[in-house]
């Protein structure tokens, strides 16, 4: 792989300006399926006068603005505005009920909120207890008082300039224990990262990016986002993942990056091949495990061989199969440039090839630590400064990286993780709970989905469907059990922990029953009979 590219030591450090005020402006950055088109002058201006509406706000840098809005052009224009504006931008996914969102309010402390129009109301309360002053709404269509709000400011703007150093945003991340916590991701961390990853994947202005992934997390906020801004590409900016609609528009496409479920579900659709992709040059996999069956019959069907990578919410990218040279399925590929990926056993050293330890991670991409917690940031670095990220893993004699498991019971559903803890204590606060555990199933369209079993109070009788039904207002939706079952006793070893393996493999019967049930996944059984778990006939 190439160099690192390193920042001039005249070059601004705020990212924006690696985004924006490279190509003429005149140039089309962002089209929607209706047909609007945004240039790089247009994203320029509202960005300015976004920006000028924070600081009319008293945002100052630093200052958090969290956005749960739906996908939009406006909502790049805000993110661009919150660079400009030198404040953390904190998105939030719109699946968040109420009480989590509640709970990002007031660990964050923002002073903006924007949130769709129709959850005004709501946001409105929780911004009321947590001394938020100000709150805006942007609708799917840019509509909202946002936009509106900002049609009278001034569409220039003195972009902020910062340190490296400086918070760029914070994007909360979960762990196997505690409340989720938001990782600080600093100016230095995205700009090193995206140019990066537009060298390793030659990114150029000559490329359109059939952008189909949400843009509340990592994968397509940044690794997507900033690909296609940072080389002056277009953007198909689709506002969800559609698979009938990207099978439609590909043939005007160069580069789609999904998660394994978006390419599970395009070979689902007959005319999907090689037509389809004629002017393709790259698909990109990541934030789930691309099942091995997936890569090869995406090859046989299109010709095309996705390239898969490996990244974290609080280390960027880290790893990626090579754009030129062998991409090997099961495999996250080699660690980028200016990157350091080693597999580390006891005491944090390093160990021999195709021997499996914990991934650690070091170099310009890696966060800045969880806001406001520097003790438990501090345990999550060893004394070198590697990243513990808690994955499993192996790299082979060519410096290959291999996922062998990820951090503790951690389930990935259709790309977004899932910790079964926070599952099991909602469940357990459930009346007539005594107990529960959460598993993840292999499922043919999200890759693995989520599964509880639920012990009852003696004496109290629990109806699953009942259970599915609580949940929902509490757990955003991706996070809910698809199927509940109620057993008397959970599995347990000799030191009394609760055998998840055990229970995968006593419920392995009746969920494969649950999943035939499914149209869609009757469907991907029927078109590719090969996909992802063996469901028996
Ligand atoms: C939706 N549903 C899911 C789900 N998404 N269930 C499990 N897992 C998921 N991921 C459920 C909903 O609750 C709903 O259930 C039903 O499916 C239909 O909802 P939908 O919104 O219409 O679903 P759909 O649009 O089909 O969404 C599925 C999806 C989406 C795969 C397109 O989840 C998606 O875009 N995922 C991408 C996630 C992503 O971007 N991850 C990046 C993380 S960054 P009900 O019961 O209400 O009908 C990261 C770092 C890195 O990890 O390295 O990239």
């Amino acid at each position: 792989m190439g160099v690192m590219p390193a920042r001039a030591a005249n070059s601004p450090a705020n990212l924006y300006e690696h985004l924006i005020s490279r190509v003429a402006m005149d140039r089309v950055c962002m089209e929607t399926p209706s047909g609007q088109t945004f240039s790089f002058g247009d994203a320029d201006e509202w960005s300015g006068r976004l920006a000028n509406l924070l600081i009319l706000c008293g945002v100052a840098p630093g200052d958090r603005v969290a956005a749960q809005i739906e996908k939009s052009p406006q909502a790049v224009f805000l993110y661009l505005a919150c660079l400009r504006a030198g404040a953390a931008y904190l998105p939030l996914n719109t699946a968040y009920t109420l009480e989590e969102t509640d709970y990002f309010l007031g660990d964050a402390r923002p002073k903006v909120v924007v949130c769709p129009p129709e959850r005004r109301e709501d946001i409105a309360g929780l911004c009321r207890g947590h001394d938020v002053p100000h709150l805006f709404t942007l609708g799917r269509e840019g509509d909202g008082d946002l936009i509106e709000k900002s049609r009278g400011m001034p569409a220039s703007f003195r972009t902020v300039q910062v340190s490296p150093q400086d918070l760029a945003a914070i994007l909360y991340s979960s762990g196997t224990t505690g409340k989720p916590k938001g990782a600080m991701l600093t100016h230095a961390n995205l700009l090193s990262n995206a140019q990066t990853l537009v060298q390793a994947w030659a990114f150029t202005r000559a490329d359109v990016l059939l952008h189909a992934l949400p843009i509340f997390h990592v994968h397509g906020l940044f690794v997507a986002l900033h690909c296609a801004l940072m080389s002056g590409a277009r953007m198909i900016f689709l506002p969800r993942f559609d698979a009938a609609q990207v099978c439609t528009l590909l043939p005007r496409a160069t580069v789609f990056m999904g998660v394994p479920t978006y390419y599970t579900r395009l070979l689902a659709i007959e005319e999907f091949g090689r037509a389809k992709c004629r002017g393709m040059r790259l698909f990109t996999s990541g934030s789930a495990p691309l099942l091995a069956d997936t890569f090869e019959q995406f090859r046989r069907r299109t010709g095309h061989t996705i390239l898969e990578r490996y990244g974290l919410t609080e280390t960027l990218m880290n790893t990626s199969n090579p754009r030129e040279g062998e991409r090997l399925a099961g495999s996250v590929g080699l660690p980028l440039a200016g990157v350091e990926v080693r597999i580390a056993g006891q005491n944090d050293r390093p160990l021999a090839a195709d021997t499996m330890g914990e991934i650690q991670v070091r170099g310009p991409n890696v966060f800045a630590g969880y806001w406001h917690r520097p003790e438990m940031s501090a345990a999550f670095f060893t004394a070198d400064g590697f990243f513990r990220t808690g994955d499993l893993g192996r790299m082979d004699g060519k410096g290959y990286a291999y996922i062998v498991g990820r951090a503790k019971d951690l389930i990935i559903s259709g790309g977004y993780n899932v910790y079964p803890k926070e599952v099991e204590d909602c469940i357990d606060r459930l009346e007539g709970v005594q107990e529960s555990a959460v598993i993840g199933m292999p499922h043919p369209d999200f890759g693995e989905a989520v599964m509880a079993v639920v012990v009852p109070r003696p004496g109290a009788s629990i109806d699953p469907e009942a259970i599915k039904l609580c949940l929902r207002g509490r757990l955003a939706n991706y996070k809910l059990p698809k199927l509940v079952v109620i057993s008397m006793e959970l599995p347990r070893n000799t030191m009394g922990k609760v055998q998840k393996n055990r229970l995968r493999e006593v419920f392995l019967p009746k969920w494969t029953e649950f999943v035939k049930s499914f149209e869609r996944v009757a469907i991907l059984h029927r078109v590719a009979p090969g996909f992802g778990p063996e469901l028996p006939s």
